[in-house]
């Protein structure tokens, strides 16, 4: 099916935008880096009462401020053992406000009790920053979640979602979105 590159009204509606801040967290090590596709676990607060799907918007991580480097530390996570370093690496450039797009989806971890949500940010970072401070504005809805037949496909759908991020975040009245990440 053809996708359009712009999605979304030239003014954000209802109930767009939301705000919310909050703090990395680690995934299921499903390994979305693998697919040269990162993407950054948040709690989904507020954002659980959206619609499962995909949605564009910006992003802007930021090193805890209530953590030193010193207390980086190594957390088990199902058999993976990740670093939590609250974003003490994170350069001043990687802490800019970049385009993302985030999944909204059920979890069947939780037993469809809670929706997750991961955010892919337009930013090359060189390290990881699980438990960083993450600031994120959604603008707008691109497309509901499908299944694929294959892993390829997924990645050209996002690759596409990427596309209509950029395009629909170009607009004036969602530049001015920027604004809540301060
Ligand atoms: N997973 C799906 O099963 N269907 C989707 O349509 C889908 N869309 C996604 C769109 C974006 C922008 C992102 C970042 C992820 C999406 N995913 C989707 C989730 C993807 O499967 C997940 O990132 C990997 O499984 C790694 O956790
Ligand atoms: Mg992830």
């Amino acid at each position: 099916m053809a996708r359009s590159l712009v999605e979304g009204p030239d003014v954000p509606e209802h109930p767009f935008p939301v705000a919310v801040k909050t703090h990395i967290t680690s995934g299921f090590g499903r390994g979305s880096s693998e697919l040269g596709i990162p993407t950054a676990n948040i709690p989904p607060g507020e954002l659980a009462s959206l619609d499962p799907g995909v949605y564009y918007g910006w992003a802007r991580v930021r090193g805890s401020g209530t953590h030193s480097a010193e207390e980086s530390h190594k957390k088990l996570v199902g058999d993976r053992e990740i670093e939590f370093n609250y974003g003490t690496q994170l350069k001043a450039s990687d802490q800019e406000i970049f385009p993302m797009v985030m999944s909204i989806g059920w979890n069947p971890f939780f037993k469809n009790k809670e929706k997750s949500a991961e955010v892919h940010i337009l930013h090359k970072f060189v390290g990881l920053f699980y438990g960083a401070q993450i600031g994120v504005v959604v603008a707008g809805f691109i497309r509901p979640e499908r299944s694929y037949d294959s892993l390829d496909a997924l990645v050209e759908d996002i690759h596409f979602d990427i596309e209509v991020a950029k395009h629909s975040l170009a607009r004036e009245r969602y530049i001015q979105l920027k604004e809540l990440l301060d």
